[in-house]
């Protein structure tokens, strides 16, 4: 069996958190990632069948029933992930019964998953039902992108429409452009029904006041997702205030999307 804490996705948690926090995006226990891996990937590493403990998971995700996900813990701070691992991190099965997670490794020091699972979880459904390479799901709290809910109306297609306005290739990026939510309470089943409902329709969903999610194929899509649109917030928040004399139009962000052939949210833009 080879050593966990070598393994390339323990390693891509590892560089993906210091790199969050050194962004400034999750300032103590902010933010966190959920990852499925393959079983045949973790069977080189761990033993699947020493279940350490079990966790109820506090709704029924039995659509998820067998697959693993490596997660960061809750009350854990990402600064500290790339140092250790399996205080921080945790790789759980959600059992048979879809309301359990079996403990395969990580929060050895008796910690549990983090408390934004049921978003995480019911948004990983979501995805995957629309997409089988779905994988990664990623919470986090970018400095321009939260400032930017506390002036800006919180309208899915207003939202984007601004963020697409900011800079040429956000449409590229993110054509199905970016869900947005109210201000609610975090951390409970209803907020992740919210979140995975968004999801159907987005891969990007922003949290008024808190935060956003990104999900993707693997870290760098999930990133790059919510890297995109924080960029993007903050070209907003330097102009904010100034006349604005040039802008993307409409035709012209059509103009992008034909070029790049890309099926975008033609109901976003008005033409
Ligand atoms: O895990 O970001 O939304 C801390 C959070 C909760
Ligand atoms: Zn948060």
């Amino acid at each position: 069996m080879k050593n966990i804490l070598n393994a390339p996705f323990v390693e891509e948690m590892k560089k993906i958190t210091a790199n969050m926090y050194r962004l400034g995006w999750d300032e103590r226990n902010g933010g966190n990632i959920s990852y499925m891996l393959e079983e045949s990937d973790v069977a080189e590493y761990l033993d699947l069948t020493n279940v350490i403990r079990t966790i109820p998971i506090g709704f029924d995700a039995a659509e998820l029933s067998g697959k693993i996900f490596i997660v960061t813990g809750t009350g854990r701070y990402f600064k500290n992930i790339e140092f250790d691992p399996a205080n921080n991190l945790g790789i759980i099965r959600i059992a048979k019964d879809g309301t359990t997670a079996e403990l395969l490794w990580g929060y050895e020091d008796g910690g549990r998953f983090t408390s934004e699972l049921p978003a995480h979880l019911m948004s990983h459904i979501t995805r995957l039902r629309k997409d089988p390479e779905h994988r990664v799901v990623m919470h986090t709290h970018p400095t321009n992108t939260l400032a930017m809910t506390h002036i800006h109306e919180l309208d899915d297609k207003k939202f984007t429409h601004t963020i697409w306005e900011m800079c040429t290739e956000c449409i590229v990026v993110f054509p199905d452009g970016i869900g947005v939510l109210p201000w609610m309470v975090c951390g409970n089943n209803e907020i992740g029904v919210a979140t995975a409902k968004k999801m159907e329709d987005y891969h990007i969903v922003v949290w008024g006041l808190h935060g956003i999610y990104g999900a993707g194929k693997n870290m760098d899509e999930a990133f790059g997702l919510i890297e995109t649109v924080e960029k993007a917030a903050e070209l907003y928040m330097l102009i904010a205030g100034h006349p604005h004399v040039n802008t993307i139009r409409d035709f012209e962000l059509k103009a992008v999307a034909d070029a790049f052939g890309l099926d975008y949210r033609k109901d976003f833009l008005d033409l």
